[in-house]
C-alpha cells in the first residue's frame, strides 16, 4: 500500500500525474528514511530536514509536521512490515506545463514503505571499492546540497561513473577539488586514531546518519574533527567508511586503487557499525504502539 495524498492505495493505483512539475522538473524534496524493530529511526530528524529542504524551495507541504509523521507510520502499519524503508516524497503536484512553481495549485506528499536492499553481507564485511567521479557536487551557489530535492542527476552521473570502474560508490569532489561526499553517503577518515569528516560547507547533505555516528564517536571517547580532506587524505588514512540511512555504517577497502590501511575494516570503524546498529535496535519511534 502506498500513501498519496491522504490515501493508503495498492501500488498498482498509486499514481501521480504526467503534469506534476516534481516529474516534469524535478521540483521536489525526498527523505529516505529506516526503521528496525517496529521502530522509525531518528524520524522527528527526517522530517525537521524535510520542512527545511521544502522552506528553501519555497514549497508549502500543506500538513502539519506531526501528520507527516502519521503518514510515515500508518503506511509502515498498511504494509505490516517491522524492518524497511521509507521513501517520502513531496513533489510541487500537478499544474501546466511551463516552470513556474505558482501553476501548481497543491504539493502532492508520497510515501513507500518496503523492504531494502542493502549493499551485500560481503561488503560490510570487507569493505567497498571507491573511486573519484569527474562529476561535481553542485555548489550552494546553484542549489544548496543541504536540500534533498528530486534533482539528483549529478549524483546519479556519478554513480554511473563508479560503476564504469568496477567500484560500488564514487566519491564527488566539490569546486575546490575537495572530497564533499558520496553519491548517497558521507565520508569518514580515520588517522593515527582521530576520525575527520568534511564540515557541511564543504557542500555536502547534512546526513543523518552522519551526525548520529559524530555523537557516536565522540561519547565514545574519539576525537572527531569537521575539516576540510582532499583525496590525499582518503589515500593515506587508516580507515575510510561511509554512512547514510541505506548503507549505514559500512567499510571501504580500496579507493583509487589505493588499499585503506591493511585493506580490511579497521577497529574505529568496526566500532561504529556496533555502535550504530545497537543504536538503532533500541531506539525510535513505536509503529505499533
Ligand atoms: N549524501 C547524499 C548525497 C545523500 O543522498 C546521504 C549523504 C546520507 O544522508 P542520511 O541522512 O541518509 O544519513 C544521502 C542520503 C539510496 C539513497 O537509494 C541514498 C540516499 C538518498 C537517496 C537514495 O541509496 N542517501
Amino acid at each position: 500500500m502506498v500513501y498519496v495524498d491522504g490515501q493508503l492505495l495498492p501500488e498498482k493505483d498509486a499514481k501521480v500525474s504526467v503534469f506534476d512539475h516534481g516529474l516534469l522538473y524535478g521540483d521536489g524534496v525526498f527523505e529516505g528514511i529506516r526503521f528496525y524493530n517496529s521502530r522509525v529511526f531518528k524520524l522527528e530528524e527526517h522530517i525537521d530536514r524535510l520542512y527545511d529542504s521544502a522552506k528553501a524551495i519555497h514549497l508549502d507541504i500543506g500538513m502539519d509536521h506531526a501528520a507527516v509523521c502519521a503518514a510515515v507510520c500508518d503506511t509502515i502499519r498498511a504494509n505490516d512490515l517491522h524492518d524497511g524503508y521509507v521513501r517520502l516524497v513531496v513533489t510541487r503536484g500537478a499544474g501546466g506545463l511551463g516552470l513556474s512553481p505558482y501553476r501548481c495549485e497543491t504539493a502532492s506528499v508520497i510515501v513507500i514503505a518496503s523492504k531494502i536492499t542493502l549493499y551485500p553481507e560481503e561488503n560490510y564485511r570487507d569493505g567497498l571499492k571507491l573511486v573519484t567521479c569527474a562529476t561535481r557536487r553542485p555548489t550552494a551557489d546553484s542549489l544548496s546540497p543541504a536540500v534533498k530535492s528530486l534533482n539528483y542527476l549529478s549524483n546519479v552521473m556519478a554513480k554511473i561513473e563508479a560503476i564504469a570502474a568496477g567500484a560500488e560508490e564514487g566519491v564527488m569532489l566539490n569546486t575546490q577539488g575537495l572530497v564533499s561526499e558520496c553519491t548517497g553517503d558521507n565520508v569518514f577518515v580515520v588517522k593515527d586514531g582521530k576520525i575527520s569528516t568534511p564540515p557541511v560547507s564543504a557542500g555536502i547533505l547534512d546526513g543523518i546518519t552522519r551526525r548520529v555516528v559524530i555523537d557516536l564517536a565522540r561519547e565514545a571517547g574519539h576525537e572527531l574533527v569537521e575539516r576540510d580532506l582532499s583525496r590525499y587524505d582518503l589515500y593515506t588514512a587508516d580507515e575510510v567508511f561511509l554512512t547514510g540511512t541505506a548503507a549505514e555504517v559500512i567499510p571501504v577497502r580500496v579507493y583509487d586503487e589505493r588499499e585503506i590501511g591493511d585493506g580490511k575494516p579497521g577497529p574505529v570503524t568496526t566500532e561504529m557499525m556496533t555502535a550504530f546498529r545497537s543504536l538503532v535496535e533500541s531506539t525510535g519511534t513505536e509503529i505499533y504502539s
